[in-house]
């Protein structure tokens, strides 16, 4: 089914491919235009006003961790300079901005005692956004627990499930008369994985089942916080923001092929099936078991209102026996172009994720809430960059997006990653995927040529 869905799409000959290319805008007049970051990447200020200590704090002070021993201690300086990202967000016509909010900044032990001055910058954040008419969209975690959650176990632990609900009732508490759009998580897999599981990004523990416990206790925190924020109030639009990439097998074996079946059930099933279907893929359900307590199933499966996509590209797996899952990223066909992060670019990917998420939770908004692309951008004297390899990346994906709008998918939105070059965890600051370019010595900010692509020709289709 899936195949004779798509082949039209591929095959560029659905009514929208037509219209994306040209012949008028492929999107609707109320498709929303947004740009996405996040605290830890962007905001520094990490000893200001009070803020607790993060495990992506005391991740980057550890020896050895990130690319040339970069921190987020100032990022972009974002805490200071929130009023100049603002305008810039005007000055792109972005209709919403997608950001996060720091635990830490707003509950410094991650329970307990409120920082007020930390709730006080995202309402001020939240005003200046609401004033250039830009809706704001929060994210309640990308990443950044407090570290003194993560000394009583962290998402190893079940209790960190109800401290993230309580977080999440103050900070609704405080922002939800003017925050309508609300995610829980950014990309559970990859801090599940990456965090837990192979201990490449923070807090940087390792093995299965770390991994899994990590997976099912940020699920349920994700279901927790959901009622928790509907008893707040009963007008925002909820959601969770994921990660998928099409498992395509590296070679035509059984072997990998059986892998790359496996790694779709963890990599892409695991964050999203139990919210929506009330269950872990079958693949890899009996791995979860364990972790199961009574009541958990139902207290995942919230009702929500849309699901966040964030896409960069597939991913080619191949079978691993020394890996977590017996399934690891594998060869990648011939000739396939790459981003300066080694992703292999593919829009074909994006369509194939949008019918996919169709086909298994139909009744779903979908907003892409992160696509963008990481090159080795060449800056003039004057700061400026002509990205036009990033125009051609955006360029393919919003196409690849907007074919899919005449096949029933309800795609409501774009968000691009990101507003500005950040902090790209075990990478530092060597790998840039903003619109704006930062000098990090400076802190000039500089819109790129994708950032008044984004602003005009992307939005008629060209
Ligand atoms: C992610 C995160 C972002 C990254 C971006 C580029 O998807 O990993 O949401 O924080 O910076 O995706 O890797």
């Amino acid at each position: 089914m899936l195949i004779a869905t798509l082949a039209p799409f591929v095959l560029g000959k659905s009514p929208a491919a037509r219209s994306a290319a040209g012949h008028g805008s492929t999107f609707p007049a109320d498709f929303v235009w947004g740009a996405a970051t996040s605290s830890y990447q962007i905001e520094g200020a990490v000893d200001v006003d009070g803020r607790g200590k993060s495990i992506w704090d005391v991740f980057c002070h550890s020896p050895g961790r990130i690319k040339n021993g970069d921190t987020g201690d100032v990022a972009c300086d974002h805490y200071h300079r929130w009023r100049e990202d603002v305008a810039l967000l005007a000055r792109g016509s972005f209709g919403a901005y997608r950001f996060s909010t720091a635990w830490p900044r707003i509950l410094p032990a991650g329970s307990g005692a409120i920082e007020h001055r930390g709730l006080d910058f995202y309402d001020r954040l939240v005003d200046a956004l609401v004033a250039q008419r830009i809706a704001p969209w929060l994210c309640l975690y990308h990443w950044d627990l407090p570290q003194a959650l993560q000394q009583q176990g962290g998402w190893l632990n079940r209790d960190t499930c109800r401290h993230f609900a309580d977080y999440a009732q103050i900070v609704a508490r405080r922002l939800g008369d003017r925050v309508k759009h609300w995610a829980t998580f950014n990309e559970a897999n990859v801090h599940a994985l990456f965090g837990h599981g192979i201990g490449t990004h923070a807090p940087g523990l390792t093995g299965r089942s770390n991994m899994l416990a990590a997976m099912h206790h940020q699920n349920l925190a994700h279901g927790l916080a959901v009622a928790a924020l509907r008893a707040e109030r009963s007008d925002l639009r909820l959601g969770t923001i994921i990660n998928l990439q099409p498992a395509r097998p590296s070679s035509q074996s059984d072997e990998d092929r059986r892998a790359a079946e496996r790694f779709d059930a963890v990599w892409n099933g695991a964050c999203l099936d139990p919210l929506t279907k009330g269950g872990y893929p079958a693949a890899i359900a009996a791995e979860f078991a364990s972790l199961i307590a009574d009541g958990d199933l139902a207290a995942m499966r919230q009702p929500i209102d849309y699901l966040g996509l964030n896409y960069y590209s597939p991913m080619y797996i191949a079978q691993a026996p020394q890996s977590l899952f017996g399934a690891w990223f594998g060869a990648v066909p011939a000739g396939t172009p790459f981003t300066a992060m080694g992703w292999p670019i593919d829009a074909a990917g994006l369509t194939e994720e949008l019918i996919r998420l169709r086909e298994r939770h139909g009744d779903l908004d979908i907003y892409i809430t992160e696509n963008g692309a990481c090159f080795d951008d060449l800056a003039a004297a004057d700061g400026s960059v002509r990205d036009e390899e990033r125009i051609a990346y955006l360029r393919s994906h919003l196409v690849a997006a907007g074919r899919t709008l005449h096949a029933g998918v309800r795609l409501r939105g774009y968000f691009v990653w990101s507003l500005l070059d950040n902090f790209e965890w075990a990478e530092g600051y060597s790998r840039r995927f903003g619109v704006v370019r930062v000098d990090f010595d400076t802190q000039r900010r500089t819109p790129k040529s994708s950032f008044a692509y984004l602003a005009g020709p992307a939005r008629s289709g060209l």
